[in-house]
């Protein structure tokens, strides 16, 4: 049995934590979320906020991937036709000044191939790792991450990246649905506002843990180095 020290129970639930059934699935670490010129600081939010997960990110990354964890990757974006871009996602990108499709200092905004859609350099995946390309928040809708995990036999999500309460906290949700039992990282995750950051953490532990439960990247290391 091995568990993480987690609020509001040790995770995970059934102390079955192996590399074998546990992924860490790291969320839109994109320029245009993190970058300067990007989505988001576009819309004039504070980069430091969406930018805190970084460096916890690279710790932990090193230590999960040396013990042979599952490491996957999402990128939020659209087909440079944006013929999957929903007509009012993108009028309310356009309302707060960054519209998705539109040309910006990192390229077409939220545009798969465009520079500001890559993952930021300090946390680029492994050759060999899955990255997830999807048109939502939700890294399940229209997309083949359950398939993925099911083939492989994941049962734990360790959710990071950004943002805590959009990307993050719909994936987790969706997830929880799905029987994954999840764990989201309070250091490795970040929004556009702090407040949301720590309401979203809140939210995870009522009802006992109604969408799984919460802890920081040093109780994972402590947990899963031998
Ligand atoms: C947002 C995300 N916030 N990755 N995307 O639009 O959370």
């Amino acid at each position: 049995m091995r568990y993480i020290q987690s609020e509001p129970y040790k995770y995970p639930f059934n102390g079955d934590l192996r590399p074998e059934n546990t992924a860490l699935i790291v969320i839109d670490m994109q320029i245009d979320f993190c970058g300067k010129g990007g989505y988001v600081d576009r819309m004039g939010y504070d980069l430091s906020l969406t930018r805190a997960p970084i460096a916890p990110l690279q710790r932990l990354l090193e230590v999960m991937r040396s013990q042979n964890f599952h490491i996957m990757h999402t990128r939020e974006g659209h087909r440079p036709d944006l013929a999957d871009l929903p007509e009012n996602k993108r009028w309310r990108s356009r309302q707060i000044g960054a519209g998705i499709g539109d040309p910006g200092p990192c390229g077409k905004i939220l545009v798969r191939g465009e520079p500001g859609w890559e993952i930021i350099p300090e946390l680029v995946p492994l050759p060999d790792e899955i990255v997830i390309d999807k048109p939502g928040k939700g890294s399940f809708y229209a997309t083949d991450l359950d398939m993925i995990l099911k083939l492989r036999g994941v049962q734990n999500i360790i959710l990071a990246g950004i943002t805590t309460d959009v990307c993050v906290h719909t994936t987790m949700r969706d997830a929880n649905d799905r029987g994954y039992e999840c764990l989201i990282l309070s250091d490795c995750t970040g929004a556009t506002d702090y407040g949301n950051h720590l309401a979203a953490l809140k939210m995870v532990t009522m009802q006992g843990g109604v969408f799984g439960a919460i802890a920081d990247s040093n109780a994972v290391i402590a947990a899963v180095q031998p």
